[in-house]
Parts: structure tokens; C-alpha cells; sequence
């Protein structure tokens, strides 16, 4: 009777239209929705059976396959041992007997990799699942399910896949109290108070995300720390999550604030070269390490923005961190010492301090620290050239550093997929040390033997039903797993397979889909920050325009410093006659963004300031290439509504409604973009606007008179 009703309800499942399904957008990309009739045929052959060892990552594993194949095939094959049947699926490493047999070329692999092959064991025909260590075997899982959610044959496989950088992490700028600092997706999903006592579920489902997409490491808390988490009763509660994310490869990291001496440890100092104060750090170390003996690291901003660091006691970053590494040495755990630094006292170029600052330490940091570095040279905009440090320490680790929150282009309900603006950093040239050299083969090559290699991504994930805020941001999320597994990836794969496994199989669907999100940043770039213009947002939360912004307390901080408009033009002169920040690059990169007939008009004016009347490739000046470019942007978020429009009954009615509604928002805040911009550099530049673009809506001052402090996300 019970079994009736099971084929039932699945009958009656399968036959629901699909606008009926009230999907939230909690499962991901792993919703393992039924495949379409004849797959479920062709598919059943391979999956009859699973034969599985145990072991924490491999009892996962098997749970995770059972899942998906009851999902998406409708039925779950539970056996886990004894006799080999035809399609069974094997998994295992070598310890397995089975596995061992077929004498599989898993050295390569590495710790992480994996391989899927079709086999043959005891005369019958298997597929497996083979790795050199358990967590391998779960990334090959969710590989597996992966080819059956993007509807792939399962025949003849022979796949093989290993992680080309070693640390995979979400840096969450989390606060103690919940409030995520540039987050757009609710509170922290960290639900301290009741830690430990109470693990909430959604620590799993994380977990399983997180391994589906290889991330093998999550920085737990902010870079503008609070020591308070090194306390003892706090390590109890990062002990818990440790011991969920464990089964799914994942460590955890704290960010450690650096006058924590003083702070905690009643110390007068923080000062790196003080025994007493590495004595500090080296207990507190150790105490770490006895609560979660596989604890990952320390991540550090020292020194940036008003946080504590070894130059207060005149001393240089490399001393701080490699204090710090010493004590993280012993067990094994990493430093990421960010490279994201600008001070108030300096009045270089922003561009050029971080490079300046750190590229004379190179050789300098310890083998267990990695130097982590924003994708561009100054700030997380919707486009920058990419940072100048990338392959200039070629003695020192460096690893990249993404934002995958959008405080800079357009919060939540913006569609901006960022795997093209990261396939644009990463294949950069850097030239260095030679042609060819672009950022992802300098983060893949270890500086030596054995050396660390390593991708992070600040997390935009929070306690949203969607986790992200909104539907398409997860996109985000899954696009710098990728990333970080593999940086000569190319996004618009990853939009396929996160396109079909999220709003299914439909090529009616997943076309338009993956045509919006393959458009969508540049769309942001348009209709925020054209030509090369940065960091142009209002003041603090950083929604919404504030081009005219000019009167903060530092220089840096305004959105004037970065335009530099004025009645001859706009535009920031980085050449040798202006700050000089293109010779941080190599010679023939220099060459081409310090010449203005070469450098690309995607950042004219990030490196150069040109009169007005400047002629562009196009053969408008750029104050009309200006004005055509902002409508551009709002044009092509019209484009994308009407798009969407024409989904809808295809997919299910909640999700296809809040993306309408989140377009609509973005429609409106292009707009806005659009106009105050207009409005705002019209008044500098005293020119009319080019034949067929509209004035903008209100007058310049109806604009700056906007006000929305309580705009989320902002730092406290
Ligand atoms: C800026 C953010 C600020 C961060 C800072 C950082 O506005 O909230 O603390 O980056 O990366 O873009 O440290």
C-alpha cells in the first residue's frame, strides 16, 4: 500500500504543471527535479545499483547519489555492498579491493581529484567512482549527478578532474551579531547564539553546495574582525560547524584581528617583534588547535580602512604575517594576509599603494602564508584593469581575491552574473614573466615545489530561503567555485550547466537564460561605470549614484577623485604624465593601457583624462560615447525583461515572479544610474546631448537630494 501510494504521488508529481511548484530557490542547483521520460530510460541501465565503502566523505557521498538519483530518475538504488550487478555505480579509492584491481591512473590526481570511468568488474558493467582520497569521490559524485542534471550520456564515460589551486574559499564578512557587511541576503546564516548547541540544517545543505561546486574552505567571519571570536566559549561554537563541514572536505578559517594581544590577551602591544606578543599568538594558536585540530587558518586586513597592523609599530607586513604563520606553522594551517591596503596619510595615487607597499616584500613572507589580492587595483568595481601585483612577486604566493556580493553592481536584485568579469580578469597577460602569462596561470603555478596556491570569493550568502538574495546571484556563488577549481574555466559553460540544473533542461529556457546572464554585467558597466569610470556610488552603503560626491574626509574616498571631471574632460590620468600607475605593470601592458590609441575603450578613463571632444573608435567624442553608452546599459535591462517575459509557464511561478519584479527594480535603478550620471556630468561638461537621447528625467539637484540610509550591507 505504501509503495502505491509513493508511485502515486510520483505519478502525480510528474504530471503537476510546472507554474504549480512553489520553488523558493532553496535547493540550488541541486534540486534533482525528474528528467524527462526518455532519459529516465536511458539512464536506468547505469544506476541500477550503488556499492559504496564507509567513511564520513564517502557516507555522504552515497547519501548525496542516492538523493540524486531518487530525484531525478525517480528511484533509489540503496544497495551498498555485496554482490556486483550490471550498472552498478562503484565508488570508492583504492583502499576498495574492487577499485584497486583495475589499476586506475589515480597518482595525477592529486588529494581532490577524481576520476568517473565505465568499467568492467566481475564481468559486469559498472560505472565508478574512484578517487585517492574520500573527498575526491564525493566531488566525483556530485560530477555524476551533474551529467545526469544536463542530461549527458552516461556510457563510455572516462573523466578525469583535479582542482588546479589548493585553497577554495568564501570569505564571509560576517559580524558577530549577524549582520553581514556588504550582504544582501539577510542576516549571517552563522546562527551563533545557538551555537553550539543547536546545528541548524542549513550548515548541511551548505556544506553539500559548497562540495558540489569543490569550495573546500570557508572563512567564517569578517576581515574587519572582532577579536572576541578567538575567545574559548566562541571556539566551541566554530568547533560545531567544523565538525558539519568536516564529511564535505570543508575547513573553516577565522579572520584574526591583529591588536587581539591587547584586546584578549591584556598585552600593551601588538607589536610583531615583541616575544611577548608572538608568545600570545602562539598560544592562542595551539588552544585553536586543540578545539578543531584540522582548523584551516587565519585571514588578516591589517592595516586598510582603519584596522589594526604591524605598521603601527613601524614594522612591515611581511613581520606581521609571517608572526603569525610561524604559530600556524606547526599544524599545518595557512595565513592569508590581504594585500588590500590604502592609507589615509598617503597621498599616492589609491591604484598604485598596494603594489608599492607590498612588492618590495617579495621573498619576504614565510612558505605557509598566501598574499591575497583583489582581482583589480582598486576596489571590487564592475570593471577594473586587472591589479598589478599579479606576477609581480613571482617569489611570493599570491592568491585572488573575488567578490561575489555585489556591492558595487546593484545589491540583490540586480542581474549581474560575474563569471564574465572574472574569465576577463583571469585570462588577463600580465606578461610577466612573459607573453602568455596571464593572472589564472600565475595563481595556478606555485612559486615552488609544493607551494600554495589559492582562490577566495566574499560570500554572498545569508539566511534568505534563496540564500543569495536573489535567484540569479547564486550563479554567482556556483560560478567561483568553478573559478577557484579550475581559473582557465570559461563562464559561459558555467552559465550552461547552472542554467539547466536551476531552471531545467529546456534549451526553450536555458538559451534566453544564459543569453541574459552572458550580457548582464556589461549591462551594469553601461549603465554605472562606462569607459573605464570607477567607484562612482553614494557615500557609505554605496546604492545607487553619487558621481558629484566631493567633500569627504578622505581624498580617496570620493567619487570626484576617480572621475576627475572638469569642464576640458574627464578621466584619470595614470600615464607618465599624470601618476605614473600603468609602469606597475609590464613593459608591454604598460605600453598599451599608457597609449591612448591602443588602450581599450573599456578603460579610457580609468587611464587616461581626455578633453571632452576626444574622438573615440566609434567616432562620437566620448562625452556622446558617454551618454550612448548609459542608455545602452538601461536598454539591455529592458531587453532582458522582455526576455524573461517570454519565460514565463516554463518555469515555475514563484521563482519566474520575484525575477520579473527584481527586473523591474533594476530597470528603474538603471535608470537612475542613467539619468543622475547624465545629469550630473552634463553640468561639468556644458555639452548638449547627442540627437535621439533623452534628458534625464529631474534636475541634477533632484538627484543629489536622494537619501537612503538604511540601504543594507553597510560596514559598522
Ligand atoms: C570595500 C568594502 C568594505 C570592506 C573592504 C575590504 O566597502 O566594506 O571592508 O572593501 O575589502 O569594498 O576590506
Amino acid at each position: 500500500m505504501r509503495r502505491f501510494l509513493a508511485l502515486l504521488l510520483l505519478l502525480l508529481s510528474a504530471a503537476t504543471p510546472l507554474g504549480a511548484h512553489a520553488e523558493t530557490g532553496y535547493d540550488l542547483w541541486l534540486r534533482y527535479q525528474p528528467v524527462e521520460d526518455e532519459w529516465r530510460v536511458r539512464y536506468a541501465a547505469a544506476t541500477a545499483q550503488v556499492i559504496a565503502p564507509s567513511s564520513p566523505a564517502i557516507d555522504v557521498a552515497f547519501d548525496e547519489l542516492i538523493r540524486g538519483l531518487e530525484g531525478l530518475l525517480g528511484r533509489a538504488p540503496t544497495r551498498r555492498d555485496g554482490a556486483i550487478g550490471d550498472g552498478a555505480i562503484v565508488l570508492g579509492t583504492e583502499k576498495s579491493p574492487r577499485i584497486a584491481s583495475l589499476g586506475l591512473p589515480l597518482a595525477r590526481l592529486g588529494n581532490e581529484g577524481y576520476l568517473i570511468r565505465s568499467a568492467t568488474i566481475e564481468g559486469k558493467r559498472v560505472t565508478v567512482i574512484a578517487a585517492n582520497r574520500d573527498v575526491g569521490v564525493l566531488y566525483g559524485v556530485f560530477r555524476f549527478l551533474k551529467l545526469i542534471q544536463t542530461r549527458q550520456s552516461l556510457d563510455a564515460l572516462d573523466i578525469t578532474d583535479a582542482p588546479k589551486l589548493q585553497v577554495r574559499v568564501l570569505n564571509h564578512w560576517d559580524n558577530l551579531d549577524r549582520h553581514v557587511e556588504r550582504g544582501y541576503a539577510g542576516q549571517s546564516i552563522w546562527d551563533w547564539q545557538k551555537l553550539p548547541g543547536y546545528k541548524d540544517p542549513r550548515y548541511t545543505d551548505y556544506a553539500r553546495a559548497n562540495a558540489s561546486i569543490g569550495i573546500n574552505g570557508t572563512v567564517l567571519t569578517n576581515v574587519n574582525a572582532n577579536a572576541d571570536v578567538l575567545r574559548p566559549e566562541w571556539l566551541e561554537k566554530v568547533k560545531a560547524l567544523a565538525e558539519v563541514f568536516r564529511p564535505y572536505g570543508i575547513k573553516v578559517y577565522l579572520t584574526a584581528r591583529f591588536s587581539a594581544p591587547i584586546e584578549l590577551g591584556g598585552l600593551k602591544t601588538a607589536d610583531p617583534l615583541d616575544p611577548q606578543v608572538a608568545a600570545w599568538w602562539k598560544a592562542k594558536i595551539d588552544e585553536i588547535y586543540r578545539v578543531i585540530p584540522d582548523f584551516g587558518g587565519l585571514l588578516v586586513k591589517a592595516n586598510s580602512e582603519g584596522q589594526p597592523g604591524p605598521n603601527d609599530y613601524k614594522r612591515t607586513h611581511a613581520d606581521g604575517a609571517n608572526m603569525l604563520a610561524d604559530a600556524l606553522a606547526p599544524h599545518g594551517g595557512t595565513l592569508m594576509w590581504r594585500a588590500f591596503v590604502y592609507a589615509a596619510e598617503n597621498p599616492d595615487d589609491r591604484h598604485k599603494q598596494a603594489y608599492t607597499e607590498f612588492q618590495p616584500l617579495d621573498g619576504k613572507f614565510r612558505d605557509n602564508v598566501l598574499v591575497q589580492v583583489k582581482n583589480g587595483a582598486i576596489d571590487f568595481q564592475p570593471r577594473e584593469p586587472f591589479h598589478p601585483l599579479f606576477g609581480a612577486m613571482p617569489k611570493t604566493p599570491l592568491m585572488m581575491e573575488f567578490q561575489i556580493t555585489k556591492e558595487y553592481l546593484g545589491f540583490a536584485t540586480h542581474l549581474a552574473y560575474l563569471g564574465t568579469m572574472w574569465e576577463e580578469v583571469l585570462e588577463a597577460d600580465t606578461f610577466r614573466p612573459r607573453k602568455g602569462s596571464t593572472v589564472a596561470k600565475i595563481l595556478e603555478t606555485p612559486v615552488e615545489a609544493g607551494a600554495v596556491t589559492g582562490m577566495a570569493g566574499v560570500a554572498n550568502i545569508g539566511s534568505d530561503m534563496n540564500w543569495t538574495g536573489s535567484q540569479f546571484d547564486q550563479a554567482n556563488w556556483y560560478a567561483f567555485g568553478r573559478f577557484a577549481w579550475d581559473p582557465d574555466a570559461q563562464a559561459e559553460p558555467i552559465a550552461r550547466d547552472w542554467a539547466a540544473m536551476t531552471w531545467g533542461g529546456d534549451p526553450a529556457v536555458t538559451r534566453p537564460v544564459v543569453a541574459m546572464m552572458m550580457g548582464s554585467r556589461e549591462a551594469v558597466v553601461d549603465y554605472m561605470t562606462p569607459l573605464g569610470l570607477g567607484h562612482l556610488m553614494a557615500t557609505g552603503h554605496h546604492y545607487g549614484p553619487g558621481p558629484w560626491v566631493a567633500d569627504l574626509a578622505r581624498p580617496e574616498w570620493n567619487p570626484a577623485y576617480y572621475h576627475k571631471a572638469d569642464a576640458v574632460g574627464i578621466g584619470f590620468d595614470r600615464t607618465a604624465k599624470g601618476t605614473n600607475a600603468v609602469a606597475q605593470y609590464a613593459r608591454p601592458v604598460a605600453a598599451q593601457f599608457g597609449d591612448l590609441k591602443r588602450v581599450p575603450d573599456a578603460l579610457l578613463l580609468w587611464f587616461h583624462h581626455v578633453p571632452w571632444e576626444h574622438r573615440m573608435r566609434s567616432g562620437r567624442s566620448v562625452w556622446e560615447e558617454l551618454v550612448v553608452r548609459y542608455d545602452r546599459g538601461v536598454d539591455a535591462v529592458k531587453a532582458m525583461e522582455s526576455e524573461w517575459d517570454g519565460l514565463k509557464g516554463k518555469i515555475d511561478d514563484r521563482r519566474w515572479t520575484e525575477v520579473r519584479d527584481f527586473l523591474s527594480i533594476q530597470r528603474q535603478e538603471a535608470g537612475w544610474w542613467r539619468d543622475a550620471s547624465v545629469a550630473y556630468f552634463q553640468s561639468v561638461s556644458k555639452r548638449p546631448l547627442p540627437a535621439g537621447h533623452a534628458a534625464p528625467a529631474h534636475d541634477l539637484d533632484w538627484y543629489k537630494a536622494i537619501n537612503t540610509p538604511y540601504a543594507p550591507g553597510n560596514g559598522k
